[in-house]
């Protein structure tokens, strides 16, 4: 006998949506609707790994149920194939980072055929190949034109193990999120796009995201922006002619400061140091370079600072205060300089009180004395110590104070935000060369559009530099260029881009990955972007999901696209976890994909990670077991063998009715389910269908009845949402031609569905005025109000008031007239 094997001819099955080409958008003479579901693409550092399988496996429960219920639906695939680890392995290895790469991507694009995914392959590219990183460059070149790409001296993290740059996202908790080495500061020359001229808008545009998006996304991207209000305002510096300015939130407080700060590793700090400081601010100023962003600015830590034997001026009353470098100080936030006001400001006073600096308040808010507690109150409340502001709120006298000062000259209402511009940079060899050559009489000349792509050279990838020099430098014959504008000798740009610039509007390329004309085809813009669904972890939140819709909206003003946000809906998807911790090799709790699909077949790996809980909830993979799943594919597989072949073209409606109730209303739900995104659940409605039809099967109509015809068929085409092989199997022991994707979503017809209705008697006064129909389980006061709105009744009592009605669900209601 014949029995279910969890292996099931993955081939067989191939070959089949091959030849088939079910997967293919735009296969059919098409007037479907279209629907454009995006995956984050993978990186290809090794095989496929427990993380890659959920999120396909839940993008591609959508992007079935999208095709089966009548879109056309675009489900592509690529790889995000440039960037540090391959280059890091390969390095280790003593491979070609090329080798490597690809020699990954072909092993990833195995394992998606085992796991049935149902990508287009047509679509599939790959960032490192020159054809597609010609386009980075093309991008980098228009942004360059424009002044949205550009170049500074700033300093930088660095991480001395990987001895790269790293940009603010990738360093966690003043580590290297690679390599976890403690992350110092340096200063280079490097390439920034100008993501901070699009701050506002990339607050703005949220609005169109707030029904679609999670809303912890949103906030993050919100907090990250981190727009700020209040007032620029200018201190004058006792012995200097300019002024230097500060970014405060808290104008009303102007009367409270009692010192000056600027931010210790700002140009500032060294030009307003005295020459008598000058020592002990060097000092100081050199134990800064192990301390990371989030650590200076974190409240808890002790403040330290110097001072730097200068005054400034406090507009607001001439009082001359002492100017300090500090590191709580930031040097790339507002203008890198602060009115220090100690009773209002907690890191002031933390300060203050380290260094004997008093303190003074000037907003009442009825607590305590801050200099006694040691807490500032930082809340609103009423001016004292103000002059003519006392007695204002801090609302009021804020723009009072500012109004003034600006009508003196001394500063203007401002808005700042806490976005950096996207550093760019990457001293690396396994990336998108910037196209740029310096010139001495020219200077950054732009690399001519027809010379696109520069390629990266063929060697280079060995060398490690110590200076912060890519290791592209290393190539000569690559560096060495003619000017394009003047012929002169010249040399080539030696950094690589970040790779989030490859990710960023990789999803434009898909739906014409070859084309030559521009990074992208309009045509192809036209018919599926935006993306309608976009799956992928809430890791990038603040890093590839912001810079992707930076760089969309970059392209919308430079008439490429008509849109202005790339992802009409987002999904997250949580983590595969193991015995509550994230798998990794240091911790040995890693699960291998391979063992898993090896040991329960492909179908039942999948259906665990969908049935294990809501798409964006973590996986603990030590709380599960895909045992479960193969037993119940196990049963659906018997199932279908059961049914009665001659059943093939019988009428359903001809089938038992409690089974086909019981059916139809579990269709029902589960479609829901699916259009709201809870594959989980989904999938317990599927399970119950199964164990309706296997009690049909065994003590009721039995294998013969349509309706169990019609319920097996109706479970193995939602089936194939989730596993895609054993459905196929299955459709084809109930005698239909695969595939069973071509068979379409069961439809739940709404008799069915409906629950069972009952005849009402409606009476007034006691006498039957009406007769309607209720379901039975109808409510008292559903049905209170049916009886209201009955035109019959409405007639009777003529305007007349109610006194009361009787309910008697779900049989009698009698309305009582006031006499
Ligand atoms: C005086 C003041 C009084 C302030 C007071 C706050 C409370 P957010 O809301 O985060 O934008 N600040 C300005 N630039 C800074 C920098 N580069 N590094 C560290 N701190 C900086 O914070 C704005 C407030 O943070 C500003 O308002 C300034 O302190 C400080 F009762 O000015 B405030
Ligand atoms: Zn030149």
């Amino acid at each position: 006998e014949e029995s279910y094997n969890p292996h099931a001819s993955v081939d067989r099955w191939q070959k089949v949506w091959a030849d088939q080409r079910v997967f293919e958008a735009e296969g059919l003479p098409d007037d479907r609707p279209r629907s454009y579901v995006v995956s984050m693409f993978p990186y290809p550092s090794g095989d496929l790994h427990m993380g890659h399988a959920e999120v396909y496996s839940i993008s591609d429960g959508i992007a079935r149920f999208l095709r089966m219920r009548g879109m056309n639906v675009l489900h592509p695939i690529g790889w995000d194939s440039f960037g540090l680890p391959a280059e890091n392995a390969a390095f280790k290895r003593n491979l070609d980072p090329r080798d490597w790469t690809y020699r990954n991507i072909e092993v990833q694009a195995e394992s998606f055929r085992k796991l049935g995914v149902s990508f287009d392959w047509r679509t599939r590219f790959h960032t490192s190949d020159p054809e597609y990183y010609r386009w980075n460059q093309w991008l980098f070149l228009r942004m360059f034109e424009r002044g949205l790409a550009y170049r500074r001296s700033a300093p930088v993290n660095w991480c001395p193990v990987d001895r790269t740059v790293l940009a603010n996202e990738q360093v966690v908790a003043g580590c290297c999120e690679r390599c976890g080495s403690q992350v110092e500061t340096r200063d280079l020359t490097q390439w920034f796009f100008r993501t901070t001229a699009y701050a506002q808008r990339l607050l703005d545009d949220m609005s169109e995201l707030k029904e679609t998006w999670p809303a912890d996304v949103l906030a993050m991207q919100r907090n990250w922006i981190g727009r700020s209000e209040g007032a620029h305002i200018d201190f004058a510096i006792v012995g200097r002619d300019e002024p230097v300015r500060v970014f405060t939130t808290r104008p009303d407080t102007i009367f409270g400061v009692t010192f000056f700060v600027v931010a210790a590793d700002s140009p500032l700090a060294d030009e307003l140091c005295a020459p008598q400081r000058r020592a002990e601010f060097e000092a100081y100023r050199a134990g800064l370079r192990t301390t990371s962003e989030a650590d200076r600015l974190a409240t808890d830590r002790p403040k330290t600072g110097v001072f730097l034997g200068r005054y400034a001026i406090n507009p607001a009353n001439e009082e001359q205060i002492p100017i300090y470098a500090a590191d709580y100080v930031l040097a790339s936030y507002g203008t890198g300089a602060v009115m220090a006001v100690p009773a209002h400001d907690q890191r002031d006073l933390d300060f203050a009180r380290a260094l004997g600096l008093p303190v003074r308040v000037v907003v009442d808010t009825g607590q305590p004395e801050p200099a006694e507690t040691g807490a500032a109150t930082s809340g609103g409340g009423t001016l004292v110590r103000s002059r003519h502001f006392d007695g204002m709120s801090s609302d009021v006298a804020a723009a009072a104070i500012v109004r003034e000062l600006a009508e003196r000259g001394f500063g203007e209402p401002a808005v700042t935000y806490r976005l950096r511009d996207w550093l760019l940079s990457r001293q690396r060899y396994w990336g998108t060369p910037i196209p740029i050559v310096h010139c001495e009489n020219c200077g950054e000349v732009a690399v001519p559009d027809e010379e696109l792509p520069v390629r990266l050279p063929e060697s280079g990838y060995q060398l490690r530099s110590d200076t912060g020099q890519s290791p592209l430098a290393s190539a000569k014959d690559w560096v060495e260029v003619a000017c394009p504008s003047c012929g002169q000798p010249a040399h080539r740009d030696t950094d690589t881009m970040d790779t989030f610039v490859d990710s960023s509007w990789y999803f434009l390329r898909y739906p014409n990955p070859h084309y030559q004309d521009g990074p992208f085809d309009p045509a192809g813009i036209q018919r599926w972007l935006p993306v309608h669904e976009y799956i992928g972890g809430k890791e990038h939140a603040t890093g590839h999901l912001m810079y992707a819709r930076f760089l969309t909206k970059v392209l919308h003003d430079l008439g490429h696209l008509p849109f202005v946000e790339p992802f009409v809906r987002l999904t997250n998807q949580g983590q595969v976890i193991m015995n509550g911790k994230a798998m990794s090799k240091s911790l040995g709790n890693l699960v291998n994909l391979q063992d898993q699909i090896a040991q329960y077949g492909p179908d039942a790996v999948r259906v665990t990670m969908v049935f294990a809980g809501p798409p964006e909830e973590d996986i603990d993979w030590a709380d599960v077991s895909p045992t479960g799943a193969v037993k119940w594919l196990t049963r659906v597989w018997r199932l279908a063998g059961e049914v009665d072949p001659a059943t093939i073209d019988a009428d359903p409606a001809q089938g038992d009715r409690d089974v086909r109730q019981a059916v139809h209303r579990l269709i029902n739900d589960a479609t829901a389910m699916m259009e709201s995104k809870r594959l989980n659940v989904a999938i317990a409605r599927l399970m119950e269908l199964t164990s309706v039809l296997r009690r049909a099967v065994d003590r009721g109509c039995g294998p013969a009845d349509p309706a169990v015809r019609e319920g097996t068929e109706s479970l193995t085409r939602m089936l194939s949402c989730f596993a895609p092989f054993t459905a196929e199997e299955a459709w084809e022991r109930l005698g239909r031609q695969p595939s069973v994707c071509w068979a379409g979503w069961p439809e739940a017809d709404p008799d069915l569905v409906a629950t069972e209705t009952i005849t009402c008697i409606v009476q007034v006064d006691g006498k039957l005025r009406d007769r309607i129909d209720v379901p039975v389980d109808v409510s008292a006061d559903a049905l209170r109000s049916l009886a209201l709105a009955s035109q019959k009744v409405r007639h009777v009592l003529q305007g007349a008031a109610v006194a009361n009605v009787i309910v008697r669900p779900p049989r009698v209601v009698n309305v009582v007239s006031a006499p």
